[in-house]
């Protein structure tokens, strides 16, 4: 790939003063605007990566940037030592857009995830009398919810969890995809389980969607041995996958829900934990916070992007388009592509390496050609341009990466 002087500067700036904790691709992007994003050489790409699913609502949304600049200039934090005017109105609203009593407004996904895991935790004691230190997490091998020791306690991939013990105890992992085996596992030790956590699909596993009927029949062993069905909702949610919630597709209303990344739109790292009045109550005064959890910019900032949802009709549009971008995929005859799969506008293909190359030297031929995407686990390239593309833009997408593949064929 063709990497320009001004490009590699800031590629050898990054990788002299910055820790190596990410292998990116060689592309510098200084600008964005909806589902484009452009390099410091002036090159336009689709970005169909969205950091991550976080940018739904395309970049630097013209009604989200205003709410932060009108609030930046006005209000930007006091802590939670007092009241403000923005966090009241936001949590309202939060309660009536997704149907919880409460919302407990954090920073990160990971944040979020953490707090959703001390919820169970206090609610485990309290509510279900579970022994002193005794709580169990059930979460499922392949999970990505996060960076923390804890979160990467639960982890099965090395990568995220080698040498970063003691490892936090309390927390068992069964396999994803497998309602017996939770049942068989509630079975044993279910009075002791405080909550399930889960992804409703796995993002980092590479876009793997579990069996119809999976998160239903967990939800159903949770409510059999009382355990709480936590759905970790933060690359899932907002729309992503053609429904507000990913859950909502089998009509499972979790007990607890975590969402972050697109809550925000991409503009300042929001999550939230959202819960009936019954679990999220257990935590008291004091017993857990953050100095920026809730902020007036991020309370204006995520009502805005929340908003556009609404506005723009997301839901729909991720429904739609997302069965057009693979019903094209399916159509590519190549031997790269193995496998095509996902819901809404989270999907991913499964690429065979061919003639020397994988799933990375795609990327690099598509970005040439003028679209992002990362590859993850070496063989799959997940997918996921912004909501707000249309379905013109798709369908030059689908054709930037059609013609890709095929150029590689040799
Ligand atoms: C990175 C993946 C995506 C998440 C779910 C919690 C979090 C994430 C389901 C934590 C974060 C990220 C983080 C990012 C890569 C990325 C990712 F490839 F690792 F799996 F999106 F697909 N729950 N996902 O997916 O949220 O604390 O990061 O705000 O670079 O680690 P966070």
């Amino acid at each position: 790939m063709n990497i320009s002087d001004t490009a590699k500067k800031y590629i050898e700036q990054e990788n002299k003063y910055g820790a190596h904790n990410y292998h990116p691709l060689p592309v510098v992007l200084s600008k964005g605007q909806g589902c484009y994003v452009w390099d410091v050489d002036g090159k336009k790409y689709f970005d169909f990566l969205s950091a991550y699913s976080a940018v739904n609502q395309g970049h630097c949304h013209p009604k989200i940037v205003k709410a932060l600049i009108d609030q930046a200039e006005t209000l930007c934090l006091t802590s939670r030592a007092f009241f403000n005017d923005t966090l009241g109105p936001y949590e309202e609203f939060i309660h009536n857009y997704f149907g919880y009593d409460k919302v407990l407004p954090m920073n990160t996904g990971a944040e979020g995830v953490e707090t959703a895991l001390k919820l169970a935790r206090k609610w485990g004691y309290l509510k279900k009398s579970i022994p002193e230190n005794e709580a169990i997490i059930v979460a499922c091998e392949g999970n990505f919810h996060g960076r923390t020791i804890t979160i990467v306690s639960i982890s099965t991939d090395p990568d995220a969890r080698d040498d970063y013990g003691p490892y936090t105890p309390g927390i068992e992992v069964i396999p994803y995809n497998d309602s017996a085996a939770l049942s068989t596992f509630l079975e044993e030790k279910g009075d002791k389980v405080a909550g399930f956590l889960v992804e409703p699909i796995q993002g980092e596993a590479g876009v793997f969607v579990p069996d119809d009927g999976y998160l239903k029949e967990c939800y159903d062993l949770c409510k059999k041995h009382n355990v709480l069905f936590i759905a970790d909702e933060v690359q899932t949610g907002i729309a992503r996958t053609g429904k507000l919630l990913c859950c909502e597709h089998e009509n499972v209303r979790p007990d607890i829900v975590i969402l972050g990344k697109a809550i925000s739109g991409g503009v300042l790292p929001v999550s939230a934990v959202l819960a009936d009045d019954d679990i999220i109550l257990t935590i008291q005064p004091g017993q857990h916070g953050s100095t920026f959890g809730g902020f007036p910019l991020a309370c204006k900032v995520a009502t805005a992007a929340l908003e556009v949802v609404k506005d723009e009709n997301l839901v729909d549009r991720a429904e739609h388009l997302g069965k057009i971008f693979r019903d094209e995929m399916l159509k590519i005859d190549s031997p790269f592509i193995k496998d095509v799969r996902g819901k809404g506008l989270l999907n991913a293909i499964v690429i065979e390496p061919h003639n020397g190359k994988e799933a990375w030297d795609v990327c690099l031929v598509m970005a040439e050609n003028g679209l992002l995407a990362k590859p993850t686990h070496g063989h799959i390239i997940r997918f996921a341009p912004p909501l707000i593309i249309s379905e013109d833009e798709l369908r030059e997408a689908i054709g930037i990466i059609a013609m890709s593949v095929k150029s590689l064929e040799g």
